[in-house]
């Protein structure tokens, strides 16, 4: 077994967005190219002599020979142990759990998350520190700054490891431990739900149809829904992973889960419905005739909470991303705890939940967690929501009414231009920018702006500072529009703009929610020019 040094490198481009490095695949696959982003992360953490990793992704295509890639790299970089998932699979949060559960020193995500997946589509890697949470921005810059000046890489000559079975082998020097990639994060659900209670739910004739996607989640889900659980056999759908997400859009949206949305709205449609993302973070909540916004599922997860055993002492706090509606911030406001606002991806969490300062988090994208580990966990949100509705015995429809007899509605929605030219992208984010400070004085579409600014968050644990977040605009009468451009994507530039309006406890909540957010759609058009700058007469998805 010899270490091997091989010349290569730097390549371009290799900058963690939003949630690490995505490309797309063939990208990964040119030689050297994710050999250099790996060892570029080892040279970031101060190498990985004696350290131990966990390693796993969601399945897609290139995903094996990733994991083999990595595992000879640790070897040869000296690694003591990686704990890896059997047949290379992990969800992203099982892997926040081991990480956090064994004591690791961090760990590596191979996933581009809800992006399609296969030859042609998208792969990614990101690295989690050993709280078992993305690597905050001062890592993710340390590991920028060495893709750009490495000129080398360390590899084992060696055959590849064995991942079929679960047990110990080794890869050279170093202990690879083969897991089952269910067993931990069950046991930690168990911690926090009443599994006894949600099982009568589900014995009582309570249906649910939880859609995985083709992705990670579907051992998870069958394991527990159906195993555990005694759910039915055939909750589970789609519960498989492959290489390409069924040539599916593993994004756990209105959009891009229409088949469970379209049962959910039917004359048969069961009491609930679920779905959830590539590697298993991301969740939809889908009541029989009612789709739950993320923004409005964090929030009523916030309110009711303390019905599952996990949460029963009440809650620290609840923080949310900027651009997700304000739906929590009245909960945690009549909770008397504190809320925050922090910039999109859930890197920016970490520092929060590490200080106890928060025990939920939730971002607009599908997107809810807890302290229980240090990423937005799907099947996680599923089992809270079932909990809930198991000790409350009202359908998803009534709670959210209710919800929102007491804390109003928050009408929401975002509108994404995908795959738009750079320039024309860059283009309407800086024909805003360039007249926010006189916007406060117009009206637009007939409302009139109250306030305009670029959001920067200051971390209230560590004193950093992160520009350039996204750019708010607040409108008369509750609304609001957010535009940023995303970090995730790999065709040009995604515009995202986030409509929301706020409608009191008093006032009507049955509105279709595009309708409801017409003249703040109107005016978020009006203010971008974006007809003009991208030549788009509409967004090609709505969430
Ligand atoms: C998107 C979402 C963001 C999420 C990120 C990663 O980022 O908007 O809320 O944290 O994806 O989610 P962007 O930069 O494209 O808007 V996942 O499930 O891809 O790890
Ligand atoms: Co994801």
């Amino acid at each position: 077994m010899t270490v091997v040094t091989v010349s290569k490198g730097p390549f371009e481009g290799q900058k963690p967005g939003t949630s690490g490095l995505r490309k797309k695949t063939r990208v990964f696959m040119e030689p050297g190219y994710l050999e250099c982003f790996v060892q570029s992360v080892f040279n970031a953490i101060g190498g990985a002599e004696g350290k131990s990793f966990v390693v796993g992704g969601d399945g897609r295509f290139f995903n094996r020979e990733a994991i083999q890639t990595i595992l000879k790299m640790a070897a040869a970089n000296g690694a003591a142990m990686v704990i890896v998932g059997q047949g290379g699979l992990l969800s992203t949060p099982a892997v926040s759990n081991l990480i956090r559960q064994r004591g690791t020193d961090g760990g590596l995500v191979l996933s581009a998350s809800h992006n399609p997946g296969g030859i042609d589509a998208d792969f990614g890697i990101k690295y989690n520190i050993a709280n078992g949470g993305p690597a905050p921005e001062n890592i993710t810059a340390g590991i920028f700054e060495q893709t750009q000046n490495i000129t080398e890489y360390r590899t084992l000559d060696a055959g590849d490891v064995d991942l079929a079975a679960v047990g110990t082998t080794s890869q050279g020097d170093m202990v690879v431990e083969v897991v089952d990639p269910v067993t931990d994060y069950e046991a930690l659900m168990h911690t926090l739900f009443d599994f006894d209670r949600i099982r009568a739910l589900f014995a009582s004739g309570f249906t649910m149809r939880f859609d995985a996607m083709h992705a990670v989640t579907g051992p998870y889900a069958k394991a527990i829904l159906e195993g555990s659980l005694g759910a039915p056999a055939g909750t589970v759908i789609n519960a498989v992973p492959s290489e390409d997400f069924g040539k599916g859009h593993p994004d756990p949206n209105p959009v891009w889960a229409k088949t469970l949305m379209d049962e959910m709205m039917s004359d048969t449609a069961p009491d609930f419905g679920a779905a959830s993302d590539g590697d298993g973070d991301r969740n939809m909540i889908v009541g029989r005739g009612i789709y739950v916004t993320p923004s409005d599922s964090l929030a009523v997860l916030a309110a009711n909470a303390t019905l599952a055993p996990g949460y029963k002492d009440g809650l620290a706090g609840v923080a949310r991303s900027m651009p997700t509606s304000a739906a929590s911030d009245r909960v945690a406001q009549k909770l008397g705890i504190a809320s925050y606002e922090t910039p999109t991806g859930w890197k920016f969490f970490g520092n929060l939940l590490d200080a106890g300062k928060v025990t939920l988090c939730g971002e607009e994208s599908a997107g809810t967690g807890s302290d229980h580990v240090r990423e937005k966990d799907g099947l996680w949100a599923v089992l809270l929501w079932l909990n809930i509705l198991a000790e409350t015995g009202k359908p998803v429809m009534a709670m959210l009414n209710d919800h929102w007899a007491t804390f109003g509605r928050n009408y929401y929605s975002r509108h994404d231009y995908e795959a738009v030219p750079t320039e024309a992208a860059t283009a309407v984010m800086a024909r805003v920018e360039d007249r926010l400070s006189d916007l406060t004085s117009q009206s637009f579409a007939g409302l009139k702006v109250t306030s305009a600014d670029s959001f920067s968050y200051h971390d209230p644990v560590d004193g950093s500072v992160s520009h350039n977040q996204g750019l708010r605009i607040g409108l008369e009468g509750g609304g609001r529009a957010v535009l940023r451009l995303s970090g995730t994507g790999t065709d040009g530039a995604t515009i995202r703009a986030y409509l929301e309006q706020y409608t009191g406890p008093e006032g009507d909540h049955s509105l279709d929610a595009e309708t409801a957010l017409a003249d703040v759609r109107s005016a978020m058009l009006e203010i971008t020019d974006m007809e003009a700058l991208t030549g788009r007469a509409g967004p090609d998805v709505r969430t």
